[in-house]
């Protein structure tokens, strides 16, 4: 951790929106007049009806209820193209930059837009989607996966993304889930040179779950790809045949806009499910103050439209504001460690947001692939995902930002539906490492473990004591869930699932996860999961996963794995136990280590002792603390002695 204080520099303090002054005016009128200030936020939207109610959360078991605006009716995809049809139709919507450096970039304008999304959003309609029903996206980045998010907001469908990187089992499981009767796909994705078999997976995953009645595929690579009579379409002649007028759906502000599935301590993901009308605020409030987003400057976020990141700043909230944003099929090293940078000069970018891993990646490589670039069109950097350390900080801030550009290290969540701790650039004097400030609305506190409230410099659990526009509300299929899972911890607060410290300043610095979640290169990998896929395999009896620190994945994967008797360990077992998984999850879920062990420390009553698994893991076994209350304390011995080595 570090202590020293880069100010707001002078330029940004002139121009600011948001100054120090008025942040701490704002935020303190934010929570001593929510409604007065939320119904002044939402006039930025564009409402068919105005919403005169606010806040009507409750999170209390009794009256427990997230609701924001529910007077109000909107459509997202209005406030993202129609609105601004008069004024910028001929604007830049979305910048489409390809994977291979040499193909040439697409700019499309929000004219152009519109009319994709409402042909689209007709042929949606003819292939039978209503409003409410769910549509399940499995795309590269590309721009037809906006115009796929758009066209389902614009008839009211609701969308459920599944990153292309996962499995055809995890897509099968998550479309079974929220019993999607359709998917939206293309023939391959494209990233880093290689193809991914996008289409052959859904083939698959369409085996395995009986609901899907229809598949659209957009021809992305052109690669051949089997096609299913009355089952499978193609997205190109759906398009041709459509109309291009399609009346926007009126939807109620509460009413789900989509579903986006997160890895959590138990059990399978979780269906997070955001609603109109307070994500779409949040999502436009806070990418235009957070990275201070002006009219014509060039926004790029290099997440992917798979997680939530991609969701709210690739899309609906750069698109809510007008602004041109930046879409990468590629990733960032990719045919060099310059890839980024050239990006950024090929198309001027003002503000750039990535992952601390790709950061810490790039960086390893040396300075010189940075240098050899121009970047002087960046003004503000940002960063999200996972804790940045402060080398990685330093190094963004002076190698790539040439000491100009402030750095905002935004701490959210999927289910917090947009940032919520973070710096704003004009008014906020950053520490590197912490994610600062809470944003207005935002009131976070640090509990200990038995829930009592931490004042001043302490260090505990991160809860967030009242609800904001963009929370989530509610776990698909399980409302009870959703209470369980986030608001039973510590009653009447919302439990994020992190460890937090405060400093003397007031500055909030996130410790990482306190729950069996692990956090791979700024993906969140639930050890359950992974230790499911682990016993499906034949000769495995059981498995424990912890996460252990990696130099530039943040965590990596850490498998113990007791195999069932008659079986023996191997190197091949071992390779053959690896790609079980990726095959199972997808690659992020590629375990990086994987220990065989003829036991697991486990408590008398069988619970297993974690903390044992991750010290070890971490290598660091001076420090194991009291093993005996183990059932047999000699399994100890036997992990440390067989600690796979430099994982
Ligand atoms: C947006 C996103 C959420 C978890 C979260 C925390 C970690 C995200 C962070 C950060 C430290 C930051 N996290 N941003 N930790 N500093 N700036 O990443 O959503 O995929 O749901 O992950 O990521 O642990 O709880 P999601």
């Amino acid at each position: 951790m570090s202590d020293d204080i880069y100010p707001v520099p002078e330029t940004w303090a002139k121009t600011a929106r948001i100054d120090a002054a008025t942040y701490a005016k704002d935020y303190a009128r934010s929570l001593s007049d929510p409604t007065g200030y939320w119904l002044e936020q939402a006039q930025r939207l564009d409402w068919m009806t105005a919403p005169t109610l606010a806040d009507e959360s409750d999170f209390t078991e009794e009256k427990f209820a997230v609701r924001w605006f529910a007077d109000g009716v909107l459509n997202v995809s209005a406030n993202c193209l129609d609105r601004h049809l008069e004024a910028r139709g001929d604007q830049v919507a979305i910048i489409w930059e390809p994977d291979a450096p040499t193909a040439s970039p697409r700019h499309i304008t929000y004219r152009e837009l519109h009319a994709e999304v409402c042909k689209f959003a007709n042929a949606l309609k003819a292939k039978g989607v209503r409003k409410g029903d769910r549509v399940t996206l499995y795309l590269p980045m590309i721009p037809e996966a906006a115009v796929a998010m758009l066209a389902c907001t614009r008839i009211g469908a609701v969308h459920s993304i599944v990153f292309g990187g996962f499995s055809p089992d995890a897509l099968a499981g998550r479309i079974t889930d929220c019993d999607s009767r359709i998917v939206i796909t293309a023939d391959e994705g494209c990233r880093g040179g290689k193809s991914v078999a996008l289409k052959t997976n859904v083939d698959a995953a369409a085996k395995l779950s009986s609901s899907v009645e229809t598949i659209i595929v957009i021809k992305a690579t052109g690669a051949d790809v089997p096609m299913t009579e009355g089952r499978d379409f193609w997205y190109g002649d759906l398009i041709a045949e459509a109309d291009a007028d399609c009346a926007p759906e009126p939807m109620n502000a509460e009413d789900p806009l989509f579903i986006l599935y997160t890895s959590g301590s138990t059990g399978k993901p979780k269906g997070v499910l955001h609603s109109t009308g307070g994500y779409l605020l949040w999502a436009s409030l806070t990418h235009e103050l957070v990275f201070d987003y002006r009219d014509g400057d060039v926004y790029w976020c290099a997440a992917d439209v798979g997680w939530v990141t991609g969701h709210t700043y690739i899309v609906y909230g750069p698109l809510a504001n007008g602004a041109t944003t930046l879409m990468y099929e590629g990733v960032p090293n990719w045919p060099s460690p310059s890839r980024i940078w050239q990006v950024v000069d090929r198309h001027k970018v003002n503000q750039l947001y990535t992952a601390p891993t790709a950061l810490r990646a790039l960086m390893k490589e040396g300075d010189s692939y940075v240098t050899a670039t121009d970047r002087s069109s960046l003004r503000l950097l940002g960063t999200v995902g996972e804790p940045i350390n402060p080398e990685a900080w330093r190094w963004y801030h002076q190698v790539v930002g040439e000491g100009r550009c402030p750095i905002v290290d935004t701490w959210w969540q999927t289910e917090t539906g947009g940032q919520m701790i973070t710096p704003l650039p004009g008014a906020t004097a950053l520490k590197p490492g912490s994610a600062t400030f809470p944003f207005f609305g935002v009131e976070p506190k640090l509990v200990d473990a038995e829930g009592k409230v931490l004042e001043g410099a302490a260090e505990g659990n991160l809860v967030i004591t009242r609800s904001w526009p963009g929370q989530m509300r509610t776990v698909w299929g399980d409302h009870d869930r959703f209470f369980q899972t986030y608001f039973s911890t510590y009653p009447g607060t919302y439990f994020t699932g992190d460890g937090c410290r405060r400093d003397a300043d007031g500055y909030y610095w996130i410790t990482g996860r306190v729950d069996d979640v692990i956090n791979v290169s700024g993906h969140r990998m639930g050890t359950a999961e992974v230790e499911s896929a682990l016993v499906l395999h034949k000769t495995v009896a059981e498995a424990a996963v912890v996460g252990f620190p990696h130099d530039i994945k943040g965590q990596g994967i850490y498998a113990y794995v007791t195999l069932n008797s008659g079986e023996t360990p191997s190197d091949e077992l071992r390779k053959s136990l690896v790609a079980w998984v990726r095959q199972e999850i997808g690659p992020i879920a590629t375990p990086d280590a994987i220990q065989f062990t003829p036991g697991l420390p486990k408590t008398r009553s069988g619970k297993i002792m974690r903390r044992i698994l991750r010290k070890i893991a971490e290598g660091d076994i001076s420090s194991l603390g009291d093993t005996s209350t183990l059932a047999d304390p000699s399994v100890v011995d036997d992990l440390v002695a067989n600690r796979v080595g430099k994982p």
